[in-house]
C-alpha cells in the first residue's frame, strides 16, 4: 500500500470538475495538497511546468488537467483537443519524472476504447479498432497519455499509473450548452423550460444512445483507493457498471428538478457512440465500490447549480 500521509500532492487541474473534488476529497482527509492556477504555471508551456515542478517538489502528482468537452466541443475544436492534451500530460509526466515523484496518477476517458468494443469494455480492448470519430481528437490524446505513463515505468521504472474514467458529472461542472457534457446541459435546459413555463425541452440525438454516469465524488474516491493499491503498468477502468439511455437520463433529470413538459429529439445533432459500457471488475475485485447512484446525483448536481449558477455559466 502507498501511504499518502505526509506527502504533497500536486492536483494538476483543481480548477476542473474533477480536480475539485480531488481537492475536497483529499483535504477532507488532511492531505498536503499543493494546486496552481494558469498564471503560475500554464501547463501547455514545458519551461514553466519544470521550473515549478522542480521549486515545489510535490512528491505525488495527479494529472486532472486537461481541455475537456461534450461532443459538440470536441467537433468545434478538434486542435485544442489533441494538442493542449498531447502537451500538458507531457510537460507533466517530464516534468515529474525528472523530479522523481513517488507516484504520479494519469487521467484517460472511456472514449478511449473502439466504437464497436464488445460491451462491456475491459481494459485489454485498447488498440483493437477504429475509434468513435466524434471524439477521436480527444482520445488519441488520451491514449498517448496511458503509452506514455507505460513508458516511463517500463523505461525509468517510475510508479506511473493511469486511471480510465467513465462520463462523469457533478458539482464543478461546465453548464455552457454548446461546450457541455450531457448532464449539465439537461439539467440547465430543464430548470430554463419549468421556469420559462415551456411546453417542451430539446435533447440532442435520438435519446437512444446509452452511456455510464458517475458522481464525481465517486470518482475521487476511486482515484485515491487506487493511489494508495494500485501499482500496475495496464490502465485500469474506473465505472459504476450501470447504464441508461439518453432519454431515461433526460426524464430522470426533468423529475428531478419538476419539469413536466414534453421532450424533444433533435435529430439534427449528433448521438456519438451508441453505447459506452466499461467492465470495472478489475477495481471491483480489489474492494472498491461507488457509493452514489444516478438519482441521488443529479439531486446534488442540481444543488450545486442552483447554489453557483453564474460561475457555472462562465465556464
Ligand atoms: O455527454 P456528451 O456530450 O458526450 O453526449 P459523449 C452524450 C450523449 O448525450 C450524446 C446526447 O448522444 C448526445 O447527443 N445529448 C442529448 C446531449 N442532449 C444533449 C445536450 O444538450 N448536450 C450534450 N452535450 N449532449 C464524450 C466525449 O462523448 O464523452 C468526451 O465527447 C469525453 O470527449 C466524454 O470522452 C466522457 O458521451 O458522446
Amino acid at each position: 500500500m502507498f501511504d499518502l500521509s505526509g506527502k504533497t500532492i500536486w492536483i494538476a487541474g483543481h480548477r476542473g470538475m474533477v480536480g475539485g473534488a480531488l481537492v475536497r476529497r483529499l483535504q477532507r482527509d488532511g492531505h498536503r495538497v499543493l494546486t496552481a492556477g494558469r498564471d503560475r504555471v500554464d501547463l501547455v508551456r514545458q519551461a514553466e511546468v519544470e521550473a515549478f515542478v522542480a521549486a515545489e517538489r510535490p512528491d505525488v502528482v495527479i494529472v486532472a488537467a486537461a481541455r475537456v468537452g461534450g461532443i459538440a466541443a470536441n467537433a468545434a475544436r478538434p486542435v485544442d483537443f489533441l494538442h493542449d492534451n498531447l502537451l500538458i500530460e507531457a510537460n507533466i509526466m517530464r516534468a515529474a519524472a525528472d523530479a522523481g515523484v513517488a507516484k504520479l496518477l494519469f487521467l484517460g476517458s472511456s472514449c478511449i476504447y473502439p466504437r464497436d468494443a464488445a460491451q462491456p469494455m475491459t481494459e485489454a480492448a485498447l488498440l483493437t479498432g477504429p475509434l468513435e470519430a466524434t471524439n477521436q481528437w480527444y482520445a488519441i490524446a488520451k491514449i498517448a497519455g496511458i503509452k506514455l505513463a507505460e513508458a516511463y515505468r517500463q523505461q525509468h521504472g517510475l510508479d506511473f499509473i493511469s486511471a480510465m474514467p467513465t462520463n462523469l458529472y457533478g458539482p464543478g461542472d461546465n453548464y455552457d450548452l454548446e461546450s457541455s457534457h450531457v448532464i449539465p446541459a439537461l439539467l440547465r435546459k430543464a430548470i430554463e423550460a419549468r421556469d420559462s413555463g415551456a411546453a417542451t425541452m430539446t435533447v440532442w440525438g435520438s435519446g437512444t444512445p446509452l452511456r455510464e454516469f458517475m458522481h464525481v465524488d465517486d470518482l475521487a474516491d476511486a482515484l485515491v483507493f487506487l493511489l494508495q493499491n494500485y501499482s500496475s503498468p495496464e490502465h485500469i477502468n474506473v465505472g459504476t457498471g450501470q447504464e441508461v439511455t439518453i432519454a431515461e437520463v433526460a426524464r430522470i433529470i426533468c423529475d428531478t428538478v419538476g419539469f413536466t413538459g414534453e421532450l424533444v429529439f433533435d435529430r439534427s445533432r449528433p448521438d456519438g457512440t451508441p453505447r459506452k459500457l466499461m467492465d470495472s471488475s478489475r477495481l471491483l475485485a480489489m474492494g472498491w465500490r461507488p457509493q452514489i447512484g444516478l438519482r441521488e446525483g443529479l439531486a446534488d448536481a442540481w444543488r450545486d447549480f442552483s447554489e453557483n449558477p453564474t460561475t457555472r455559466l462562465s465556464a
